[in-house]
């Protein structure tokens, strides 16, 4: 290893991982050949990078060419953060779907229903979550665009289907299926500093129909064939059981705070429309979302909220925490 990635790169990476158009993938993968660290140890990754780059190029090309749709399915990121709703055919993912959001996809008793994929808003408190329900992953099927969409989540839900004897085996087939690519599940998201673009998108598990009389059996009966890390909530989509312990978890997976802005000459804050931020994120960073001219003009702000008394005067580097209230100061 030792190839001393710089602060720089990985964020280059985060951004690269979170791109909605070929345009940026190629940019943000130009700036981590930039950023990498050139010597000897580090030959290999510049080369894969530098092969990805020549891909990403021709992808380009090929979308332009043919009038700029390509072959990808590009969804808009919206709202706190996206996750993505994954599993075998019949699993209930649609039904989850219209259990947390307005949205109404179609919901049918047989497999492959949904052919494409659906976005839908699903509310948690004061903010809201992208969810995107999708065709079902098979060990012979797995749509070209699904992979980009599972890097660029910042959660999988991974929906099971305890109302069938085949559901196990449908749950192994998608991961065997995705393990057989370079976008993977894991229990918390990661990209291999030694493999470019193999990544890890953290996955929560939904074991679903849980209220059919056999579905206990086959949730024991999961666990012991396919023993997983990730964080368990099995639901009845059809009824609710368990949704909001769900939707809580699918917020909770995305490590965000809110802030919420003040004008100096306001005396309330926006309450209207919280910045969600990951958690960590320091004021300097938070104040450039709010307008890019504020990261170099941002002198101070005041902010009212955890670990500091009202309205104390803070620096670019302060950390902010949930449901803090900002004034910024230029
Ligand atoms: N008993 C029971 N049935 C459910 C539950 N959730 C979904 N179903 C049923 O399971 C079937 C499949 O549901 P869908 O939501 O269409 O499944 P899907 O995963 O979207 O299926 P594809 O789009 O084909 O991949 C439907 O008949 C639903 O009514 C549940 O919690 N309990
Ligand atoms: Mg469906």
């Amino acid at each position: 290893m030792a190839t001393n990635l710089t602060p720089q790169y990985h964020k280059a990476e985060e951004q690269y991982r979170r791109a909605t158009t070929t345009d940026e993938e190629l940019k943000w993968l130009e700036v981590m050949l930039r950023e990498m660290p050139k010597h000897k140890a580090s030959e290999k990754l510049q080369s894969d990078l530098k092969q990805k780059i020549a891909r990403t190029r021709k992808d380009l090309e090929t979308e332009r060419s043919s009038g700029g749709k390509g072959h990808s399915v590009r969804i808009p990121r919206q709202g706190a953060g996206t996750a993505l709703l994954l599993g075998g055919p019949n699993a209930g993912k649609s039904q989850l779907l219209a259990a947390l959001t307005r949205a109404q996809p179609e919901i049918a008793p047989y497999p492959f229903t949904t052919r494409a994929p659906l976005p839908g808003m699903m509310p948690w408190q004061d903010v809201s979550v992208q969810l995107i329900d999708m065709p079902p992953i098979t060990a012979d099927y797995l749509e070209p665009y699904a992979q980009g969409l599972i890097r660029g989540a910042d959660v999988v839900v991974l929906v099971v289907d305890l109302g069938s004897d085949d559901g196990i085996d449908g749950c192994q087939a998608l991961l065997d299926k995705l393990n057989g690519t370079k976008t993977r599940l894991a229990a918390s998201s990661y990209l291999d500093d030694e493999d470019v673009g193999l990544s890890f998108t953290r996955t929560l598990l939904a074991p679903n129909k849980i209220d059919l009389p056999d579905a206990a059996t086959r949730l024991e009966l999961f666990h012991e064939m396919c023993p997983l890390d990730f964080a368990e909530y099995p639901i009845a989509a059809a009824l609710g059981t368990g949704v909001e312990a769900l939707r809580d978890a699918i917020y909770g997976a995305l490590d965000v705070v809110r802030v919420y802005t003040k004008l100096p000459k306001a005396r309330e804050a926006d309450f209207e429309r919280p910045f969600t931020v990951r958690r960590g994120t320091m004021l300097g960073e938070m104040a450039g979302l709010v307008h890019k001219d504020f990261i170099e003009q941002l002198k101070y702000a005041r902010i009212w909220g955890t670990g500091v008394h009202d309205g104390t005067q803070v620096k670019g580097d302060h950390v902010l925490h949930d449901r803090d209230i900002v004034e910024l100061h230029t």
